[in-house]
């Protein structure tokens, strides 16, 4: 009696576990985090500094899921400026509410309130990460978000030894709320700043910062996975370690083909994962780890290097001094090498096989053509005196039409059809003058504001080229889509021809992003389906274009079944 009663136990908790196995191969686990947001002071460069963070740390938490699981993270707002997270790369597949970008698809966390953060990973597993969404208090605030695959999953390539996030940062001495406030005033562009940093760290080829230096212990013979992110203001950066090769493996949480190469571009907005494949005897150096600009654009910029530590452990029986041993330098390419660039770029293909297919749409719905680039408008400052070129104010628009941010969140104007006088929905899909955008000089330089969008039934297949302008300069522009992944059908030089281009463009085994390089005095050409409602925000990831007005937005609208359609607001969402 009492064994076959213990035997029918074992057979229920076998089953129950059988059960949770096939459930959870569908439905993830529940990750909750509390992100209190709070004031820190951190010293770096010889300068004491107080700043914004989560929990006190600086680079923030990372935020560790699987595919399939939900995120739940509590934002708590205990420093005077108003804040929100936006989950950077995260699809939000009918989950548009938890976004963050503010004014867009939330009004902002403010002093003393909360907000809690609810999403699930699908279909997503790689390195992303997590970015303050408000004026540009990003600077600090940001952390990686690391999606590892199911449990059981293995990567498509060898099992790392080891995974390192290693995160790009940019720093300032004064504060960056001020910089930009001043300079959106007066017109001018604002303050560069000081330095890069490598994990927080600037590293030891700046003043007074040897010993605020990233330090990347290894171990010979080992691989390990390095997740890169470019968290950096405004810069796309160089990467490469001295005497070692990389080689990428996935880009913004989507694997590509691998391939080798000495040297990674990663733009604001990005995300790469490489191979780190150590010697295989302890080597007598250690080796620099570097990152500086890529730099295009007609403004100055910071032109200086952050440089982390690769350090190989000492054997235990031999005692060698690491301090004594020579340290290499990596060759980076010249800050102004878009041959480099763009060799790169096109390097980066989808791995398109049949466990992880490429879905680009082979038919298009929409067709968009969107010039970006800078602009000028007239000096508003009541003094009469600005500081952008020729006493006007520097501004930078997509369709002539620099964005202005409205004061309500549109996401629940466009919910609760309240949009009058929040935006409207004529934007231009196609440049409303047409010139040689990359002309020297160009002959257009009007521009209008406004809070324009455009509006898509759902399941629309959008192509959209996005065509740099040479308004006063050529200059690469990282655009990004909150919401979707694009594909990156192809890119060119001069102006995009709407007879002979479309033909090279790769529909097979085109790389899968969330952000791309529109290359300076060039094109790129991406599609996406836009399958997931909701109001998404897409901007130049350089802190200042967008500052100054590149972005836009895309409304989604519901689809006629229950599941396509935007589920209503979380109770706490925060009010303007
Ligand atoms: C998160 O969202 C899911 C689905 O809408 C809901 O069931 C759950 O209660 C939410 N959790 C929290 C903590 O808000
Ligand atoms: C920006 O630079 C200008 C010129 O050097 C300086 O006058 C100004 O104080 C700086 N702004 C801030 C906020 O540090
Ligand atoms: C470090 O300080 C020296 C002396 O003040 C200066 O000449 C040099 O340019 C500084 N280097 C950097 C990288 O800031
Ligand atoms: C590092 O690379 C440089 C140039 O590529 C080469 O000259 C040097 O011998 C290498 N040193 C080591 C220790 O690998
Ligand atoms: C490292 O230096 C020591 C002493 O100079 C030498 O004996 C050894 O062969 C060197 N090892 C390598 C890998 O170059
Ligand atoms: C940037 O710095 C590099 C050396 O780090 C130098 O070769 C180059 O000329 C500098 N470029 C500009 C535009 O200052
Ligand atoms: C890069 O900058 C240098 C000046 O530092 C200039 O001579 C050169 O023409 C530039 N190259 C390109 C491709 O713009
Ligand atoms: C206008 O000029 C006054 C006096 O020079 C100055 O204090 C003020 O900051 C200026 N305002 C702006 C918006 O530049
Ligand atoms: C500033 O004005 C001068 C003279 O009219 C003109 O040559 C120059 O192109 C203008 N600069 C810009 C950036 O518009
Ligand atoms: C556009 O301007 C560039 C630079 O001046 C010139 O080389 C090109 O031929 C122009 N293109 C057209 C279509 O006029
Ligand atoms: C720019 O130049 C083109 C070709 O010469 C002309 O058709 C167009 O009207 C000009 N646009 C402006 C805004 O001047
Ligand atoms: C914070 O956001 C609210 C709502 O949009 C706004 O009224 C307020 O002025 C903002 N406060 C600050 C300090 O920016
Ligand atoms: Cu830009």
């Amino acid at each position: 009696m009492i064994s076959s009663l213990k035997f029918l136990l074992f057979v229920m908790t076998t089953l129950s576990l059988l059960l949770e196995l096939a459930l959870s191969k569908h439905s993830g686990t529940t990750k909750h985090y509390k992100f209190d947001i709070k004031m820190r002071s951190v010293t770096r460069l010889c300068q004491t500094k107080n700043i914004v963070t989560v929990n006190g740390q600086f680079p923030g938490p990372t935020i560790t899921a699987r595919e399939g699981d939900r995120v739940i993270v509590k934002v708590v707002n205990h420093v005077q400026y108003n804040v929100s997270i936006h989950w950077h790369g995260v699809r939000q597949l009918r989950s548009g509410w938890a976004d963050g970008p503010a004014y867009i698809t939330q009004c902002p966390i403010q002093t003393g309130q909360s907000y809690v953060y609810n999403f699930t990973i699908t279909g997503q597993r790689g390195t992303l990460f997590w970015h303050a969404h408000i004026s540009w208090l990003r600077v600090t605030l940001y952390g990686p978000l690391v999606i590892l695959p199911r449990r059981g999953v293995p990567y498509p390539f060898p099992q790392p030894y080891k995974e390192i996030p290693i995160v790009f940062g940019e720093w300032w001495k004064a504060d960056t709320e001020t910089i930009v406030n001043q300079a959106l005033q007066t017109g001018g562009a604002p303050n560069i700043s000081e330095a890069y940093t490598v994990n927080g760290l600037p590293g030891p080829l700046y003043n007074c910062s040897a010993k605020d230096t990233f330090k990347l212990k290894v171990k010979p013979g080992k691989t390990y996975l390095l997740r890169l992110i470019n968290a950096a203001l405004n810069n796309e950066l160089f990467f490469s370690i001295a005497n070692h090769t990389l080689t990428v493996v996935e880009a913004d949480a989507v694997y590509v083909k691998p391939f080798k190469t000495d040297v990674v571009l990663i733009t604001p907005g990005q995300t790469t994962n490489v191979l780190l494949k150590t010697k295989n005897h302890h080597p007598n150096a250690t080796y620099l780890m570097a990152a500086r600009p890529y730099a295009t654009g007609p403004a100055s910029f910071d032109n200086s290097t952050t440089a982390g530590i690769l350090e190989y452990h000492t054997p235990s029986n031999k005692i060698m001094k690491i301090n004594k041993l020579p340290l290499l330098k990596p060759q980076l390419p010249v800050f102004n090498d878009t041959t480099f660039a763009t060799r790169f770029s096109k390097k980066l293909r989808s791995l398109a096989n049949s466990k992880f297919p490429a879905k680009v749409p082979q038919k298009v719905d929409r067709r968009f053509l969107f010039t970006v680039g800078l602009g000028l408008n007239p000096c508003s400052n009541p003094n009469k005196t600005c500081q952008g070129p020729n006493n006007t104010m520097l501004a930078a628009t997509v369709n002539n039409v620099s964005f202005l941010m409205p004061n309500k969140a549109m996401l629940q104007a466009h919910y609760f059809n309240q949009s009058r006088g929040v935006y409207t929905t004529d934007f231009p899909t196609n440049p409303p003058f047409k010139f040689n955008y990359t002309g020297n000089p160009p002959n257009n330089t009007f521009i209008t504001s406004g809070t324009k969008v455009v509006a898509l039934p759902f399941n629309t297949s959008v192509e959209l080229v996005m065509q740099d302008t040479s308004i006063i300069g050529a200059e690469s522009h990282p655009l990004h889509l909150h919401g979707f992944n694009f594909f990156v059908l192809g890119q060119g030089f001069g102006n995009f021809n709407p007879n002979n281009d479309p033909v090279k463009f790769n529909l097979v085994d085109p790389a899968e992003r969330n952000t791309v390089g529109v290359p300076s005095g060039g094109w790129v050409a991406i599609r996406f389906l836009a399958d997931n409602p909701g109001v998404w925000f897409m901007h130049c990831h350089l802190e200042v274009h967008t500052s100054w007005g590149l972005r836009m937005a895309w409304i989604v609208m519901d689809g006629k079944h229950r599941n396509q359609k935007l589920p209503p607001p979380p109770s706490d969402l925060p009010k303007c």
